[in-house]
């Protein structure tokens, strides 16, 4: 519960006033020349409005939606987008992951990719002439106007009859993890008849067999699609299988060698740039591991001069005149970058990367659709890092593929099924096909057939064209699935479903509760809540982090995630120190975390440590955050079974803390290593600060766990620390770092004004543990970030000071990791200090709401939203290093704060503050168990707090407001199920606290309606 906090609503006078203060103080402060943040940031009255108002749903149209790419396959069951016209894209739902980059070039604009054809078209019968409409960018207007979880497209155009809307979504029930995590998408789609006249119109869906994607073009398979009719419903389902052996009429050519490097040079193969020299290699090159696996004494190998140089080597035209292309192929395995590529008519149609081994093994394309063609070879190095080169060999034209066994079929990653399943009962589907002919005419639709899976075929599911009378609407439901199990660790959803039918027939079956439950929680949320409609697209928004390739669920019930897709593994302890979503939207899979990482398979029983990366390497950080994440997580559990069984953990994860404190005075002072990528080298109130804070959790589970002795000297290390942060490290504004520059000159940020100096601070708010410093230094140091550290626009700083990593353009806003307002700019200090991180920002927000910073939390949000437009920048996929990044899922912390949530599960307690229109404000909330709709009406004498439980159960035995200065409370009565009762409460601090003789549990549906009166 914040205390002591002003409301500064969104008045806009007030909020004038505000400015203004900031403009005196500044001109008392004697600015570094250099620091050209403005302390003025210049919001005017009307934007500070605007961000205030309610609004409505956000709808972006045509071209302003072209980098939209929502997720919407379930939790952990891979990344399937749906694209801002309504089109399917990327499809990571084969078990491989796609690393965008470290940070230098993902930041870009483009419309994601559709590797696998797709799509749904009206069907539309008028005077025995049927046509398509394809649900596209090419329909006529085409709105996205979807809110994670729920896609929606809605499209139209003139001179078309029939108006449609498009829902698309994974089944998504916070606290329901299962039914949440299912490799599926639902569709509805509405078609409403705008015209005068009836119309028959129906919908036609497709969809390509994708099984063994990528392994396609290296293995010898057949693909098997079947049109079924199953419990009524009409199934597309694409599978592949072994091919038969080949038969003696085929006997295999001889083998066409194309190049063996065992030449002077290369030949008639023509090379560019530094990396390939001027012949080819004899081996190993100088500082190289042992590079094995080549055929004869030469090989093509591009660490000449090592990883730095870049180049081609270009062969000369051949014909393709046999059906594989064989070759061995070792070094790196970025793609486009270490690659080896063959090009038909300058176009790559097949590539081929290293596995980051020196070792050179066969590898094979299958090209028996391009025989009698010409083709080129080129070989690629455009990489300089580490695995910057590419090693091949012996390239040869082939009836029989050479390789390395990829193994069975059926182990294959790719290996699998897909199902494109319709509620309805199927239709003549193939004499709708051919009445529309042209690209229709050419989609499958028979029972059942096999093709080789080098060549691609897509089938068809048309549903009966009904009698549309004007103005008549016609819902139907759609459902794409997939089962893709072979990966490493195995998929927890594999543990319930055999195939991509199962999943189907088990959505389908439960669709009501499914969809009905998905759409009560988008109500609660989005419809109902009186916050801003788009600061709740904002902060919802990252949760879609959860369907992406970021976050695994494992066969063994871990939840396990990269920081970002594909880079940076092992639920990294210190950037998931910012994230607050899946804690309290899903409240199991943290626990299993915690239980499985962080005090199971990374904990080290001999020392306390909690590998950061489930590893044995210690971050500072990542340790005291292991403690809250710990709290946090019993804190949303029903009951203490969490904390019993992981106490004894958790204690000596803090008893590795005090022992680098060394001395119990509170203070950390040798070397952290922490989500900077580098160390801190001195006391500071980042890692200070989590540090504290985690004492404060361990005093409150010590005492819970009957500890006294430990919850005493947690408490006394934690005072001390205090005393001794603001004695020493406090230089009247902010927080700085005691740093001995001499000893340590690179990475320090010293009097550098770091955006996370108050990070522990944050999370106490957010726990419930209150002040770790004096309230009016955490809200001085808070303002400083504000009026250092927040740029209007980030073009100017950046100018002069190039970040290592763009996440922001000259022109858009943001929060600077780190400024030297008023010393010299350390040009070697902390790393990354010149980006804008997300994660940071809304670590920053939430914590100025609880501080009663509201204008300048919700601001730095508007910063977020304004980046992430989709006109420039996909609005789902925030990025740092890699897309979908971690530390976003921090964006709830801000949510919680707005209404100044407090909940302790085991103790079944429950509170509200709300930091914007505490007079009427309404909004979701989460429990252990259930989830409903939170509201508070202040009127006249009557403060009135109203719980609606919507799914789910909720245990109560407490209760806390917040009541307006001067409020004094003469009675307070609650009433549930139509009976009034009067209750005892405590008053403090404008703090309601109210104890329930007798324990509750609301059930669906019910409400509970406190009413404070004076
Ligand atoms: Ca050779
Ligand atoms: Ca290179
Ligand atoms: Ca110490």
């Amino acid at each position: 519960m914040r205390k002591y906090r002003t409301f500064i609503i969104a008045v806009a006078y007030l909020a004038c006033c505000v400015f203004i203060t900031v403009h005196t103080w500044a001109e008392k402060i004697k600015l570094r020349a250099g620091h050209v943040i403005p302390i003025d940031k210049k919001l005017s009255r009307s934007d500070i409005k605007g961000m205030f108002r309610r609004g409505e749903r956000l709808v972006w149209a045509d071209q302003d939606a072209n980098t939209v790419g929502m997720p919407v396959g379930g939790i952990a069951a891979g990344q399937l987008y749906l694209r801002g016209d309504g089109t399917l894209g990327l499809w990571q739902i084969f078990n491989k992951h796609i690393f965008s980059g470290y940070g230098a070039t993902n930041y870009r604009t483009y419309k994601p990719e559709s590797p696998v054809d797709s799509g749904f078209g009206v069907v539309v019968k008028q005077d025995d002439k049927i046509t398509v409409r394809k649900l596209d960018h090419n329909f006529g207007k085409v709105e996205f106007a979807g809110e994670y979880p729920i896609g929606l497209v809605r499209y139209g155009a003139r001179e078309f009859p029939i108006k449609v809307e498009m829902e698309a979504f994974s089944p998504f029930i916070p606290l329901n993890a299962k039914d949440s995590a299912l490799p599926a998408t639902l569709f509805h789609i509405t078609l409403e008849n705008t015209s005068s006249q009836s119309i028959q119109a129906g919908i036609l869906a497709w969809l390509e067999n994708p099984v063994c994607i990528d392994s396609a073009p290296s293995i010898h398979a057949l693909r098997r699609t079947r049109v079924v009719g199953e419990k009524g419903r009409a199934m597309i389902v694409h599978t592949a299988e072994k091919a038969p052996p080949p038969t003696a009429a085929e006997q295999p050519r001889s083998t066409v060698a194309l190049a063996d490097f065992e030449g002077p040079d290369y030949g008639d193969w023509k090379a560019a740039g530094e990396a390939f020299g001027k012949k080819p290699a004899g081996g190993t090159l100088t500082n190289q591991n042992p590079v094995s696996g080549f055929l004869g004494k030469g090989l093509v190998n591009t660490f000449l001069g090592g990883d730095g140089p870049h180049g081609t080597l270009t062969s000369p035209p051949f014909e393709i005149s046999r059906k594989f292309i064989n070759f061995l192929i070792g070094g790196g395995s970025q793609q486009r970058q270490t690659c080896i590529n063959l090009l038909i008519d300058a176009k790559v149609v097949r590539t081929a990367v290293g596995k980051d081994n020196e070792k050179l093994e066969w590898h094979f394309w299958n090209v028996e659709e391009f025989q009698g063609k010409s083709a080129r070879i080129r070989i690629v190095d455009g990489a300089s890092g580490g695995w910057g080169h590419i090693n091949i060999d012996q390239i040869e034209l082939a009836d029989v593929p050479q390789q390395v066994p990829p193994g069975e079929l059926e182990d294959l990653p790719d290996y699998g099924s897909m199902v494109l399943a319709c509620a309805n009962a199927p239709c003549q589907t193939r004499t709708v096909l051919d009445s529309v002919g042209g690209w229709a005419a050419q989609l499958n639709a028979e029972d059942d057939v096999t093709f080789p899976v080098s060549k691609s075929k897509t089938a068809a599911l048309a549903t009966q064209p009904l009698k549309l009378a004007p103005g008549q609407k016609q819902t139907y439901t759609f459902v794409l699935t997939w089962h893709f199990p072979n990966f490493k660790q195995g998929h927890e959803y594999a543990n319930r479903f055999n195939s991509a039918s199962e999943v189907a027939h088990y959505v389908l079956d439960n669709h009501e509760r499914l969809a009905g439950d998905t759409k009560k929680w988008h109500q609660t949320f989005y419809e109902d809540s009186t916050l801003p409609r788009w600061l709740l697209f904002r902060l919802h928004s990252t949760v879609a982090n959860l369907a992406t390739g970021t976050c695994q669920w494992w066969k063994s019930g871990r939840f396990w995630a990269w920081e970002g897709v594909g880079c940076c593994a092992g639920t990294c302890t210190h950037v998931w120190n910012y994230a607050h979503a899946v804690a309290r939207l899903f409240p199991e899979l943290e626990r299993s975390a915690r239980e499985m990482q962080d005090f199971g398979e990374g904990f080290h029983e001999d020392s306390g440590l909690v590998g950061f990366r489930s590893d044995n390497n210690y971050a500072a950080d990542g340790q005291c955050g292991t403690v809250l994440k710990a709290y946090r997580e019993h804190l949303m559990s029903a009951d203490g079974g969490f904390l019993k069984r992981n106490w004894p953990r958790i204690k000596k994860t803090l008893e590795f803390s005090i022992k680098q404190d060394g001395n119990d005075d509170g203070l950390i002072e040798n070397s952290q290593h922490n989500t900077f990528d580098i160390n801190f080298e001195g006391p500071n109130t980042f890692v200070g600060s989590l540090y504290l804070a985690a004492l404060r959790a361990g005093e409150e589970m010590a005492k819970e766990m009957g500890d006294e002795e430990f919850a005493k000297r947690c408490r006394k290390i934690f005072e001390s620390g205090g005393k001794l942060s603001v004695e020493r490290l406090w230089d009247g504004e902010y927080f700085i770092e005691a740093v001995d520059l001499a000893k340590h000159p690179k990475f320090q940020y010293e009097k550098g004004c770091l955006s996370d100096q108050l990070f522990g601070q944050g999370w106490a708010e957010q726990l419930g543990l209150g002040y770790i410093y004096p309230a009016e230094n955490v809200r001085q140091a808070l303002q400083s970030v504000w009026r250092y550290n927040w740029a209007p626009d980030i073009g100017p700083y950046n100018a002069d000071y190039k970040p290592e990593r763009w996440f922001a353009r000259e022109g858009e806003p943001g929060l600077f990791t780190c400024t030297w307002p008023k010393s010299p700019y350390l040009a070697d200090g902390v790393r990354y200090k010149d980006e804008v991180w997300t994660g940071i920002e809304y670590q920053v927000a939430g914590h100025m709401v609880w501080e009663g910073m509201v204008e300048e939390a919700v601001a730095i949000c508007d910063g977020v939203q304004k980046r992430y437009d989709p006109a420039k920048h996909n609005p789902f996929n925030e990025i740092e290093c890699g897309d979908h990044y971690a530390r976003a899922f921090a964006s709830w912390g801000v949510y919680t704060a707005l209404a100044g949530y407090e909940y302790h599960g085991p103790k079944g307690h429950l509170g509200f503050a709300p930091a914007v229109t505490p007079d009427d404000f309404r909004a979701a909330f989460t429990a252990a168990e259930g989830w409903g709709a939170f509201s508070q009406k202040r009127k006249g004498k009557t403060q009135q707090e109203m719980i609606e439980l919507r799914w789910g159960r909720l245990t109560l035995k407490s209760l806390a407001y917040e009541v307006p200065e001067n409020f004094k409370p003469a009675q307070v009565t609650l009433t549930m199920a139509g009976k009034s009762s009067k209750c005892d409460y405590t008053l403090k601090d404008r703090r309601v606290e109210i104890n329930l003789k007798d324990a509750l549990v609301l059930t669906p549906g019910q409400m509970l309606v406190v009413t404070i009166q004076r």
